[in-house]
């Protein structure tokens, strides 16, 4: 059997942050290693994305194409399987990924041109979905799939277990892609997250827990792709990396002691960090630690469930920069509660502690988010607003209310702009190597017709 697997194309992320899609690496190496073909297409670095799609569907003729997708690319996956199959209407369409996993049945009307769809992780799941396909199993007991009956009724099998054992998977078929393209490579030694903050979706994907991969052959990865694709930035991807402090010092320690020089950045929290920790990632070549900081106000931080402090944030902040180490911190404004309180807390926040890297994003309430189902309260039915809105990749819908207009976010994220290129911060897109950073998502808000609301509702 004859594979394709496809990363749709993206409008949200920036070719330099562009790197090997990890989740259909892993894919590819299991269905390699279980004896089929594959070959992997990355729509998001092409410049032609379509006519790619297409030229390489018509020269391999493949038998099954797989394709992954976020909510952002989710409509641009969907044409990828209609293409294929107006290039073979025989082709075998299997949708996996994120979105896909948190939405089920509710995307079920799109089985049209999908035949499968896989609902999270993906690894075991493929290959068995495979050899009953190639022969003639039956599909029924293949756990963590979806599909359409003979009589075009939507079917979800049972539940797929998660991997209990993260060091039984291959190494991800990276050499599938054109490594060269990339500016960094990103790598993963945990999945999933213990914690659940009310706009996060990892609680739903990971099921609200963290699995580990052994120090060894995590390092082992690095030392790999250092070594086969050159020297280049790694991006240590997982949700919180440095969840167990404990074993995140083990894995610095282990990169110092085998003396592995490269760059790398990770993501975590304010209140899993230490002194110590610092100190030791900074030593192993750590240069940017990205800090899920949200939002300024302790009144805020609980009503997102985030489970941390505005001192923590402080701290961290402060701690993480005084170890050399460039602190990246992201922030979400636009809430529905939001005042201006909130805002000038934020501004007073960044002033204090003058983080490295200023992102600020809109609250975007994915589906499998807890936001998703928190601003049903407000009386919005998501379900409401045209796909072509939520999926579009571009223009993300937030909600916004009576009381908070659509211009009232723009305003308030421009004022945190002006504020920060006033203090000498610059846009990524002109910032030189030393300058302070602000980064802003592109935005189209679109107002949610509801009625006014109790800013500040918990
Ligand atoms: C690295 C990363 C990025 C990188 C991408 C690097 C790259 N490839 O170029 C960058 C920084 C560019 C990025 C950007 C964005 N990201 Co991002 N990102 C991640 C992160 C941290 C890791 C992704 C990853 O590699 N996962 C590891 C692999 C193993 O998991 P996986 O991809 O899900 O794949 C598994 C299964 O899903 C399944 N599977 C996946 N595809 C397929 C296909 C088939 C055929 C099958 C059978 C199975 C299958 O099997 C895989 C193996 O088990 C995740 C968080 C997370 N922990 O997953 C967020 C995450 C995916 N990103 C997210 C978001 C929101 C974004 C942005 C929209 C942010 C923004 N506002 O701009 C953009 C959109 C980019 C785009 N694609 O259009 C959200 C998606 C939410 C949602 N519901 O869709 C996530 C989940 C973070 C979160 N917790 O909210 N991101
Ligand atoms: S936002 Fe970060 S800490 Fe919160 S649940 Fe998501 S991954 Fe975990």
């Amino acid at each position: 059997m004859k594979i394709v697997l496809v990363n749709p194309p993206t409008k949200s992320a920036p070719r330099n942050v562009l790197d090997a899609p990890l989740g259909l690496s892993y894919i590819a190496a299991i269905l390699i290693n279980a004896g089929f073909g594959v070959t992997a297409l990355d729509l998001a670095i092409s410049d032609s994305p379509w006519d790619d799609l297409t030229y390489i569907l018509s020269n391999i003729q493949p038998d099954v194409i797989g394709i992954t997708g976020v909510a952002s690319t989710h409509l641009d996956a969907l044409s990828i399987a209609s293409i294929a199959k107006q290039i073979n209407e025989n082709v075998i369409t299997i949708l996996g990924g994120v979105h896909v996993s948190l939405t089920k049945e509710k995307t079920s009307h799109i089985l049209a041109n999908i035949d499968y769809m896989v609902f999270g992780e993906g690894e075991i799941t493929i290959v068995e979905l495979l050899y009953a396909i190639k022969n003639g199993g039956n599909i029924q007991k293949v756990n963590g799939i979806g599909y359409s009956d003979e009589d075009g009724n939507f079917q979800k099998t049972e539940e797929r277990l998660l991997i209990s054992d993260l060091d039984t998977l291959p190494l991800p078929s990276r050499h599938l892609f054109p490594m060269g393209k990339y500016q960094q490579t990103h790598i993963m030694s945990s999945r999933g997250c213990s914690f659940s903050c009310l706009f996060c979706s990892s609680r739903d994907f990971w099921k609200q827990k963290t699995r580990f991969r052994s120090v060894t052959p995590f390092v082992d990865e690095i030392a790999h792709i250092l070594d086969k694709y050159g020297p280049r930035k790694i991006f240590i991807a997982d949700d919180t990396f440095t969840i167990d402090i404990k074993r995140a010092i083990e894995i610095c320690d282990t990169i110092i002691e085998r003396k592995i020089n490269f760059n790398w950045s990770c993501l975590t929290r304010v209140d899993k960090v230490s002194d110590k920790l610092f100190e030791k990632m900074a030593k192993a070549g750590c240069q940017t630690i990205s800090f899920g900081c949200e939002v300024a106000t302790q009144t805020e931080l609980d009503i997102l469930k985030k489970g941390i402090t505005v001192s923590q944030i402080k701290n961290a902040i402060v701690d993480c920069k005084k170890a050399g180490i460039s602190a990246r911190t992201s922030w979400i404004v636009g809430f529905p509660w939001l005042t201006d309180e909130s805002l000038s807390a934020l501004l007073r926040l960044l002033d204090e502690t003058t983080p490295d890297e200023v992102v600020i994003y809109t609250p975007v309430p994915y589906p499998g988010s807890r936001l998703y189902e928190y601003i049903g309260r407000y009386g919005v039915n998501l379900n409401e607003i045209p796909e072509s809105d939520f999926y579009s990749g571009r223009d993300f819908p937030i909600p916004t209310s009576n009381a908070l207009k659509p211009n009232e976010v723009n305003l308030s994220i421009e004022k945190v702009v002006i504020d920060l290129l006033e203090k000498g911060y610059k846009l990524s897109h002109q910032a030189g190597p030393n300058d302070k950073i602000i980064t802003t998502t592109f935005t189209a808000i679109h107002s949610f017709a509801v009625d006014d609301i109790n800013r500040g509702e918990s």
